[in-house]
Protein backbone atom coordinates (compact mmCIF):
# COMPACT_ATOMS: atom_id res chain seq x y z
CA UNK A 1 0.00 0.00 0.00
CA UNK A 2 1.60 3.40 -0.82
CA UNK A 3 1.90 5.82 1.68
CA UNK A 4 -0.99 8.01 0.92
CA UNK A 5 -3.35 4.80 1.50
CA UNK A 6 -1.73 3.64 4.82
CA UNK A 7 -2.63 7.07 6.04
CA UNK A 8 -6.32 7.17 5.24
CA UNK A 9 -6.97 3.21 6.24
CA UNK A 10 -4.73 5.05 9.29
CA UNK A 11 -7.22 7.83 9.95
CA UNK A 12 -10.52 5.54 8.67
CA UNK A 13 -9.95 2.49 10.69
CA UNK A 14 -13.05 2.85 12.90
CA UNK A 15 -10.38 3.22 16.19
CA UNK A 16 -8.12 5.49 17.23
CA UNK A 17 -4.19 5.09 14.92
CA UNK A 18 -1.40 6.73 17.19
CA UNK A 19 1.24 8.25 15.22
CA UNK A 20 5.08 9.65 16.95
CA UNK A 21 6.24 12.85 16.43
CA UNK A 22 9.78 12.67 14.19
CA UNK A 23 12.05 15.33 13.43
CA UNK A 24 14.86 14.47 11.00
CA UNK A 25 16.05 10.97 9.54
CA UNK A 26 16.92 8.81 12.04
CA UNK A 27 14.03 10.00 14.79
CA UNK A 28 11.99 8.63 11.50
CA UNK A 29 13.40 5.36 10.97
CA UNK A 30 13.02 4.89 14.99
CA UNK A 31 9.30 6.02 15.16
CA UNK A 32 8.92 3.14 12.33
CA UNK A 33 11.17 0.50 14.28
CA UNK A 34 8.96 1.29 17.53
CA UNK A 35 5.60 -0.40 15.09
CA UNK A 36 3.95 2.71 14.59
CA UNK A 37 1.95 2.97 11.55
CA UNK A 38 2.55 6.81 11.37
CA UNK A 39 5.26 9.91 12.10
CA UNK A 40 3.94 13.27 12.92
CA UNK A 41 5.96 15.69 11.37
CA UNK A 42 5.93 18.47 14.20
CA UNK A 43 6.77 22.01 13.74
CA UNK A 44 7.81 22.70 17.13
CA UNK A 45 10.44 19.63 16.69
CA UNK A 46 11.49 20.17 13.49
CA UNK A 47 12.34 23.63 14.64
CA UNK A 48 13.88 23.32 17.53
CA UNK A 49 16.03 20.58 16.34
CA UNK A 50 17.61 23.20 13.97
CA UNK A 51 18.00 25.61 17.02
CA UNK A 52 15.12 27.75 15.91
CA UNK A 53 12.00 29.11 17.67
CA UNK A 54 8.37 27.59 16.42
CA UNK A 55 7.77 31.02 14.79
CA UNK A 56 8.43 29.91 11.03
CA UNK A 57 11.72 30.88 11.29
CA UNK A 58 13.07 27.80 9.42
CA UNK A 59 11.96 28.52 6.24
CA UNK A 60 8.69 26.07 4.34
CA UNK A 61 12.06 24.87 2.08
CA UNK A 62 14.00 24.02 4.88
CA UNK A 63 11.37 22.04 6.18
CA UNK A 64 10.77 20.44 3.16
CA UNK A 65 14.85 19.04 3.28
CA UNK A 66 13.79 18.07 6.83
CA UNK A 67 11.07 15.79 5.50
CA UNK A 68 12.80 14.96 2.73
CA UNK A 69 15.34 12.68 4.56
CA UNK A 70 12.31 11.32 6.91
CA UNK A 71 10.80 10.24 4.06
CA UNK A 72 13.72 8.48 2.58
CA UNK A 73 14.34 6.77 5.58
CA UNK A 74 10.78 5.13 6.58
CA UNK A 75 8.42 3.45 4.82
CA UNK A 76 5.43 4.40 6.88
CA UNK A 77 3.86 7.77 6.16
CA UNK A 78 4.17 10.87 7.30
CA UNK A 79 2.03 13.30 8.67
CA UNK A 80 3.51 17.34 7.52
CA UNK A 81 2.36 19.63 10.75
CA UNK A 82 1.92 22.67 7.91
CA UNK A 83 1.44 25.20 10.23
CA UNK A 84 -0.70 27.68 9.00
CA UNK A 85 0.57 26.56 5.14
CA UNK A 86 2.82 29.28 5.13
CA UNK A 87 1.45 31.81 4.09
CA UNK A 88 -2.01 32.50 1.56
CA UNK A 89 -4.32 30.19 -0.28
CA UNK A 90 -1.15 30.12 -3.07
CA UNK A 91 1.61 29.67 -0.66
CA UNK A 92 -0.08 26.49 0.63
CA UNK A 93 -1.40 24.85 -2.74
CA UNK A 94 2.65 25.29 -3.70
CA UNK A 95 3.56 23.42 -0.53
CA UNK A 96 0.97 20.22 -1.64
CA UNK A 97 2.08 20.64 -4.90
CA UNK A 98 5.97 19.90 -3.03
CA UNK A 99 4.64 17.34 -0.37
CA UNK A 100 3.25 14.88 -3.03
CA UNK A 101 6.35 15.42 -4.98
CA UNK A 102 8.34 13.88 -1.80
CA UNK A 103 5.97 11.15 -0.88
CA UNK A 104 4.63 13.15 2.33
CA UNK A 105 1.18 11.74 3.02
CA UNK A 106 -0.61 14.66 4.19
CA UNK A 107 -0.47 18.03 5.51
CA UNK A 108 -2.27 19.43 8.70
CA UNK A 109 -2.85 23.40 8.66
CA UNK A 110 -4.27 25.34 11.56
CA UNK A 111 -6.71 28.64 11.49
CA UNK A 112 -4.12 30.98 12.77
CA UNK A 113 -2.06 33.38 10.96
CA UNK A 114 1.82 33.50 9.24
CA UNK A 115 3.93 33.98 11.14
CA UNK A 116 2.83 31.53 13.54
CA UNK A 117 3.38 30.86 17.38
CA UNK A 118 3.39 27.58 19.43
CA UNK A 119 -0.30 27.13 20.73
CA UNK A 120 0.89 26.84 24.29
CA UNK A 121 2.92 29.90 24.34
CA UNK A 122 0.23 33.02 25.23
CA UNK A 123 -2.42 30.94 23.37
CA UNK A 124 -4.71 33.21 24.93
CA UNK A 125 -3.45 36.32 22.48
CA UNK A 126 -2.97 34.80 19.21
CA UNK A 127 -5.18 36.65 16.52
CA UNK A 128 -7.17 33.18 14.54
CA UNK A 129 -7.90 33.18 10.65
CA UNK A 130 -10.73 34.59 8.84
CA UNK A 131 -13.06 31.46 8.40
CA UNK A 132 -13.18 32.64 5.23
CA UNK A 133 -10.08 32.91 4.25
CA UNK A 134 -9.21 29.71 6.06
CA UNK A 135 -11.81 27.47 4.20
CA UNK A 136 -10.30 29.22 0.39
CA UNK A 137 -7.11 27.69 1.67
CA UNK A 138 -8.42 24.63 2.22
CA UNK A 139 -10.17 24.50 -0.88
CA UNK A 140 -7.15 25.50 -2.70
CA UNK A 141 -4.77 22.82 -0.95
CA UNK A 142 -7.66 20.29 -1.84
CA UNK A 143 -7.94 21.05 -5.59
CA UNK A 144 -4.31 20.97 -5.83
CA UNK A 145 -3.57 17.36 -4.97
CA UNK A 146 -3.08 14.75 -7.53
CA UNK A 147 -3.21 11.88 -5.50
CA UNK A 148 -7.02 11.36 -4.09
CA UNK A 149 -5.66 9.65 -0.77
CA UNK A 150 -3.49 12.61 0.45
CA UNK A 151 -5.07 13.86 3.59
CA UNK A 152 -5.57 17.66 4.63
CA UNK A 153 -6.09 17.75 7.90
CA UNK A 154 -7.75 21.29 9.30
CA UNK A 155 -6.86 22.48 12.79
CA UNK A 156 -8.72 23.94 14.90
CA UNK A 157 -7.37 26.84 17.62
CA UNK A 158 -10.08 27.99 19.01
CA UNK A 159 -10.14 26.20 22.38
CA UNK A 160 -6.32 27.39 22.45
CA UNK A 161 -7.34 30.95 22.01
CA UNK A 162 -9.45 30.93 24.85
CA UNK A 163 -12.93 30.66 22.46
CA UNK A 164 -15.86 28.27 23.45
CA UNK A 165 -17.71 25.21 21.96
CA UNK A 166 -19.53 27.10 19.54
CA UNK A 167 -16.71 28.64 17.99
CA UNK A 168 -14.49 25.13 17.83
CA UNK A 169 -17.65 23.70 16.08
CA UNK A 170 -18.55 26.82 13.99
CA UNK A 171 -14.93 26.50 12.47
CA UNK A 172 -15.05 22.37 11.97
CA UNK A 173 -18.06 22.63 10.26
CA UNK A 174 -16.86 25.49 7.95
CA UNK A 175 -13.61 23.69 7.64
CA UNK A 176 -15.81 19.99 6.40
CA UNK A 177 -17.99 21.62 4.23
CA UNK A 178 -14.47 23.21 2.31
CA UNK A 179 -13.04 19.92 1.96
CA UNK A 180 -11.25 19.24 4.74
CA UNK A 181 -10.44 15.25 5.54
CA UNK A 182 -10.26 15.59 9.28
CA UNK A 183 -10.33 18.43 11.68
CA UNK A 184 -7.44 18.32 14.49
CA UNK A 185 -9.06 19.89 17.97
CA UNK A 186 -6.39 21.50 19.82
CA UNK A 187 -6.87 21.88 23.75
CA UNK A 188 -4.28 22.88 26.19
CA UNK A 189 -6.20 22.21 29.14
CA UNK A 190 -5.05 19.54 31.46
CA UNK A 191 -7.65 17.24 31.00
CA UNK A 192 -9.97 16.09 28.14
CA UNK A 193 -13.31 18.18 29.22
CA UNK A 194 -13.21 21.08 25.90
CA UNK A 195 -12.18 17.50 23.65
CA UNK A 196 -15.08 15.59 25.11
CA UNK A 197 -17.61 18.43 24.75
CA UNK A 198 -16.98 18.68 21.06
CA UNK A 199 -17.18 15.29 20.35
CA UNK A 200 -20.62 14.58 21.58
CA UNK A 201 -22.05 17.67 19.13
CA UNK A 202 -19.43 16.74 16.60
CA UNK A 203 -21.30 13.49 16.24
CA UNK A 204 -18.64 11.75 13.56
CA UNK A 205 -19.48 14.01 10.92
CA UNK A 206 -15.75 14.04 10.04
CA UNK A 207 -12.60 12.00 11.71
CA UNK A 208 -11.01 14.11 14.66
CA UNK A 209 -7.59 14.55 15.39
CA UNK A 210 -5.89 15.33 18.79
CA UNK A 211 -2.62 16.11 20.42
CA UNK A 212 -2.87 15.19 24.23
CA UNK A 213 0.18 16.68 24.92
CA UNK A 214 -1.19 18.54 28.26
CA UNK A 215 -4.07 16.22 29.35
CA UNK A 216 -1.43 12.91 28.88
CA UNK A 217 -3.08 11.52 31.98
CA UNK A 218 -6.23 10.97 30.14
CA UNK A 219 -6.41 7.07 29.76
CA UNK A 220 -6.06 5.74 26.27
CA UNK A 221 -9.15 3.79 26.58
CA UNK A 222 -11.35 7.38 26.75
CA UNK A 223 -9.79 8.15 23.12
CA UNK A 224 -11.61 5.45 22.01
CA UNK A 225 -14.82 5.53 23.78
CA UNK A 226 -14.93 9.10 22.21
CA UNK A 227 -14.84 8.26 18.82
CA UNK A 228 -11.11 9.55 18.08
CA UNK A 229 -9.54 8.68 14.97
CA UNK A 230 -6.06 9.37 15.48
CA UNK A 231 -3.76 10.56 18.47
CA UNK A 232 -0.65 12.39 17.91
CA UNK A 233 2.16 12.19 20.84
CA UNK A 234 3.41 15.26 19.37
CA UNK A 235 6.78 16.27 20.78
CA UNK A 236 8.52 13.30 22.94
CA UNK A 237 11.22 11.93 20.53
CA UNK A 238 12.00 15.49 20.76
CA UNK A 239 12.20 16.01 24.92
CA UNK A 240 13.48 12.39 25.48
CA UNK A 241 16.65 13.34 23.44
CA UNK A 242 17.08 16.93 24.81
CA UNK A 243 17.35 15.30 28.29
CA UNK A 244 19.94 12.20 27.28
CA UNK A 245 22.02 14.95 25.14
CA UNK A 246 21.92 17.09 28.52
CA UNK A 247 23.19 14.64 30.77
CA UNK A 248 25.51 12.95 28.43
CA UNK A 249 27.53 16.42 27.85
CA UNK A 250 27.66 17.27 31.32
CA UNK A 251 29.19 14.12 32.50
CA UNK A 252 31.84 14.08 29.63
CA UNK A 253 32.47 17.60 30.57
CA UNK A 254 32.86 17.27 34.09
CA UNK A 255 34.55 14.04 33.61
CA UNK A 256 36.96 14.43 30.73
CA UNK A 257 36.67 11.47 30.01
CA UNK A 258 34.01 8.72 28.22
CA UNK A 259 34.02 6.02 30.57
CA UNK A 260 30.99 6.99 32.63
CA UNK A 261 29.04 7.15 29.35
CA UNK A 262 29.66 4.71 27.16
CA UNK A 263 27.57 1.89 28.61
CA UNK A 264 24.97 4.42 28.66
CA UNK A 265 24.96 5.41 24.60
CA UNK A 266 24.06 3.67 21.59
CA UNK A 267 26.63 1.48 19.82
CA UNK A 268 28.42 2.22 16.91
CA UNK A 269 27.60 -0.31 15.99
CA UNK A 270 23.69 0.32 16.27
CA UNK A 271 24.51 3.58 14.57
CA UNK A 272 25.53 2.09 11.13
CA UNK A 273 22.79 -0.55 11.38
CA UNK A 274 20.44 2.38 11.78
CA UNK A 275 21.98 4.28 8.59
CA UNK A 276 21.41 1.11 6.74
CA UNK A 277 25.41 0.36 6.48
CA UNK A 278 24.87 -3.14 5.97
CA UNK A 279 23.12 -2.26 2.86
CA UNK A 280 25.68 -0.73 1.08
CA UNK A 281 28.25 -2.83 1.54
CA UNK A 282 26.10 -5.63 -0.19
CA UNK A 283 25.50 -2.95 -2.94
CA UNK A 284 29.94 -2.61 -3.17
CA UNK A 285 30.17 -5.96 -3.36
CA UNK A 286 27.60 -5.94 -6.47
CA UNK A 287 28.99 -3.07 -8.03
CA UNK A 288 32.28 -2.53 -7.42
CA UNK A 289 34.75 -4.01 -9.23
CA UNK A 290 36.19 -6.65 -7.27
CA UNK A 291 40.25 -6.80 -6.76
C1 LIG B 1 3.68 20.47 16.94
O1 LIG B 1 4.06 19.34 17.29
O2 LIG B 1 4.42 21.30 16.43
C2 LIG B 1 2.28 20.85 17.13
C3 LIG B 1 1.56 20.35 18.28
O3 LIG B 1 1.80 21.67 16.38
S1 LIG B 1 1.65 21.58 19.48
O4 LIG B 1 3.05 21.78 19.82
O5 LIG B 1 0.88 21.02 20.59
O6 LIG B 1 1.05 22.78 19.01
MG1 LIG C 1 3.17 22.78 15.42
Amino acid sequence: MNKTKQLRSLIDSGKPGFIMEAHNGLSAKIVEEAGFKGIWASGLSISAALGVRDNNEASWTQVLEVLEFMSDATSIPILLDGDTGYGNFNNARRLVKKLEQRGIAGVCIEDKQFPKMNSFINGQLQPLADIEEFCGKIKAMKDTQTDDDFVVVARVEAFITGRGLDEALRRAEAYRKAGADAVLIHSKRPDIMEIEAFMKEWAGRLPVVIVPTKYYLTPTAKFRDLGISLVIWANHNLRSSIEAMKQVSRTIYRAESLVQVEGEVATLEEVFRLQGAEELEAAERQYLPSS
